[in-house]
């Protein structure tokens, strides 16, 4: 059904700047007879003749023939262009009127409107970019943050591909042991050693697990990294969610139990977009709803990369309170917010110090901002620390399916072999795992996957 509506062999062409109005936008034009096509509309030097990479001044006509715009061309000649075809960028005023009618003027001579994503689906059809590297295209489109633009740009350049071919690579090697014996098998040979293939396997499958649970860090990479900010009513939650988002966002006010939802914001801090999550205050309440409010607290508190434990300094803490707060929620993501310091003379450190022992406690005052760059400062750090090794971080759920998919097969396959299941049989997870690990480049495809991976770009991409 695919193949009805999708088609190599004509020329395309849409807008691939953002609409709206911008200083100029530029259409693009793919296929064999790009640069014929768009000479119907150009007045300037032939395109067909100008060398590869270089960019002319002329003027575009509308669908009349009557001038539009003077206009940049910059010329790809196949195969060396984003989509492996023959590409024009035209690059025009931005108005919306001019592209417009720019579009209708090269529909008119002979292109077809793009589909969402038909750019970057040929060129991996044309085989300049394997499946997952399509995928980072759009990933890169969308980063919003250091760190996520960094992931999408070593997955477009090819490095997580690379990965995935490489693990693909020893298992054929593998199967193709097996399928060597299967042909001796009435002999009785053993190609395989069959401790060498259980170790290798045993490898394979935990090395693939953990590249489908890194999805978990990519995706909040991707989406933002959740930070709940937790704590008793009153301590000044909401007044630190407004200071980290400088924002009005929550309403602050003495009364306890104000906040009574989630109430949610984002922030870049340092190379991550974040999300901080305001949470109702944890009190005993006879208030259902806030109960409601106090449960979901919890929940954000359980679901969070880090969480924020904002305390009162002038209130102070007791013995009894810093066991409460530390007996919820594990060392490794909490911080703790000593708050309202500017209301308190002497702050007493050291018995803070002890009462919370190895967790980190950063002093600071909402209210007038202070201590709010080492707090940002510390949660850098700490979602740095997780990202730092250089191992892939997958944050495709279409790719963390087929990695655990993969890694599920391999130890079937192990399992299989220890308990002498016949090879022939075996081999079938093994064949299961190199065809989970295919699929997310693309080496095997179906019409469905692409149609579902390229329906989510924009017309343009
Ligand atoms: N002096 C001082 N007051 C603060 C500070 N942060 C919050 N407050 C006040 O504490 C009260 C409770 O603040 P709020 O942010 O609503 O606390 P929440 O219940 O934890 O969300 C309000 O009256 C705030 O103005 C601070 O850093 N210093
Ligand atoms: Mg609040």
């Amino acid at each position: 059904m695919d193949n009805l509506i999708y088609n190599h062999n004509d020329t395309i062409c849409a807008i691939s700047t953002a609409p709206g109005v911008g200083g100029i936008a530029v259409a693009r034009i793919s296929g064999a007879q790009a640069f014929e096509i768009t000479g119907k509309i150009w007045v300037g030097k032939n395109l067909e003749e100008v060398t590869s990479h270089s960019a002319h001044l002329g003027k575009v006509l509308d669908s009349e023939g009557e001038e539009l715009d003077e206009a940049v061309a910059t010329v790809f000649r196949a195969p060396a262009s984003f989509t492996g075809e023959n590409v024009v960028e035209l690059s025009v005023h931005g108005s919306r009127w001019i592209q417009a009618q720019l579009i209708q003027s090269l529909i008119a001579a002979g292109c077809r409107m793009a589909l969402p994503g038909e750019f970057t689906r040929r060129a991996f059809a044309s085989g300049r970019l394997d499946l997952a590297q399509a995928e980072a295209v759009a990933d890169m489109i969308a980063s919003s943050s250091k760190a996520s633009h960094r992931i999408a740009m070593s997955q477009m350049r090819g490095s997580f591909s690379k990965k995935i071919d490489a693990v693909r690579d020893e298992l054929v090697q593998l199967a193709s042991l097996l399928e060597l014996e299967l042909d001796f098998s009435e002999e009785d040979v053993e190609f395989a050693s069959r401790e060498r293939l259980l170790e290798l396997s045993d490898t394979l499958s935990v090395r693939l697990n953990k590249m489908a649970q890194s999805f978990r860090t990519g995706e909040a990479i991707k989406e933002g990294v959740p930070i709940a900010i937790i704590g008793k009513t009153n301590a000044g939650k909401s007044s630190l969610l407004n200071a980290l988002v400088a924002e009005d966002r929550a309403i602050v006010s003495d009364i306890h139990g104000t906040t009574r939802d989630i109430v949610e914001d984002t922030a870049v801090i340092g190379d991550f977009l974040v999300r901080f999550q305001d949470t109702a205050g944890i009190r005993d309440t006879e208030d259902p709803i806030e109960n409601i409010g106090i449960e979901r607290s919890r929940n954000a508190a359980q679901n969070a990369r880090l969480v924020l434990y904002v305390l009162d300094s002038e209130a102070g803490v007791t013995p009894q309170d810093a066991k409460d707060e530390l007996e919820s929620i594990d060392r490794e993501r909490l911080i703790i917010v000593a708050n309202k310091m500017d209301a308190v003379d002497n702050f007493d450190s050291e018995s803070w110090a002890k009462l919370f022992r190895d967790v980190e406690i950063i002093h600071c005052s909402a209210l007038i901002g202070s201590g709010l760059d080492e707090l940002r400062m510390a949660i850098s750090k700490r979602l740095e620390a997780e990202t730092a090794n250089d191992d892939i971080i997958v944050t495709n759920a279409r790719h963390a399916a087929a990695l655990a998919k993969a890694s599920n097969s391999l130890r079937d396959f192990a399992r299989s072999i220890r308990e002498n299941v016949p090879t022939d049989l075996a081999a079938q997870d093994l064949r299961q795992a190199i065809y989970s690990l295919s699929v997310i480049t693309g080496s095997i495809s179906t019409p469905e996957i692409l149609q579902n991976i390229f329906k989510k770009f924009c017309i343009g991409k």
